[in-house]
């Protein structure tokens, strides 16, 4: 888990916080993966919303509570934690009912929610180049500014710089065919193995929806937004995605509550404004 002591919260009102608390943002991948959760186990809380597209997330007040600049960041009544999938373990050992861990085997589920958040810099590559366009520059400005600020946490200040790294790249030269080749290609070697797990299975883990299911639903929808050929490629995740699409705990976490077909219509003009579409880049 990661937590940061309370003595290192800058912003101390938080601290005083009465139950349930999430930073997050709308379209943020890893706070929609959180909002599922929520949802399925009928979990009460209270949103702040972090508007990452306008750069609150470098105001001092957020760097005060977490200064990697990220949501999801959860404040459970003084508790803070980060990392959504710390986050998901922590409220699940807290509301154990409706369990969305299989047989309690948490050594498993961690090994595979590691290898999902490894590929966060694959997915970001992937959402960067066909879904948000030129709206994820940051203000070169602002990011300085981040780069500059020191919190009482050396080891966050310094995680912080992969994310500075990240964005001036961005800025500087986009996403590359080389970077998307090299993410979908990792996504690949996971959809390779959950297909054929797919082939005995109701879901990733066995006959039971769990945590890892939400996470790469959040994926699933960003590289079927983007032009991804689940369809084609991989027919037993794409009906394991469309069944969980359609489920409104799911559906009303994601971007656009679109239906299918203008989703699909959308990944066509996406793809068209952004270079060559991820099926041209698809290498095996
Ligand atoms: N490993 C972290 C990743 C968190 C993360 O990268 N969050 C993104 C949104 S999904 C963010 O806050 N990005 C900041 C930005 O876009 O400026 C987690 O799982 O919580």
């Amino acid at each position: 888990m990661v937590q940061i002591p309370s003595d290192q919260i800058k912003s101390r009102e938080i601290l005083n916080w009465k139950g349930l608390h999430l930073f997050h943002f709308r379209t943020s991948s890893c706070s929609q993966k959180l909002r599922i959760y929520l949802n399925l186990k009928k979990i009460s809380w209270t949103p702040h919303s972090i508007n990452l597209a306008t750069g609150k997330n470098y105001s001092e007040f957020f760097l005060g509570i977490n200064p990697k600049g990220l949501v999801p960041v959860l404040v459970d009544d003084g508790r803070v934690e980060i990392e959504s999938n710390d986050i998901l373990m922590y409220l699940e050992d807290k509301f154990p009912e409706n369990p969305l861990v299989p047989d309690s085997d948490t050594t498993e589920i961690g090994t595979l929610l590691k290898e999902e958040d490894d590929l966060h810099e694959d997915i970001r590559n992937i959402a960067y180049r066909y879904m948000f366009g030129g709206l994820g520059k940051k203000d070169p400005d602002e990011l300085d500014a981040f780069e500059k600020y020191k919190s009482s946490n050396s080891e966050l200040d310094y995680l912080k710089l992969k994310e500075v790294k990240f964005y001036k790249s961005f800025r500087e030269n986009g996403i590359t065919d080389e970077a998307v080749k090299n993410s979908l290609n990792n996504f690949c070697k996971c959809y390779d193995k959950f297909e054929s797990l797919l082939n005995k299975q109701k879901y990733l883990m066995g006959k039971n929806l769990s945590m890892l299911d939400l996470a790469w639903f959040i994926y699933t929808y960003r590289l079927y937004v983007s032009g991804f050929p689940f369809k084609d490629r991989y027919p037993k995740m794409s009906e394991w995605f469309l069944d969980l699409y359609s489920r409104k705990e799911f559906f009303k976490e994601v971007n656009d509550p679109l239906p299918l077909k203008l989703i699909r219509l959308y990944a066509k003009t996406s793809t068209s404004l952004s270079g060559k579409s991820i099926k041209a880049l698809l290498t095996k």
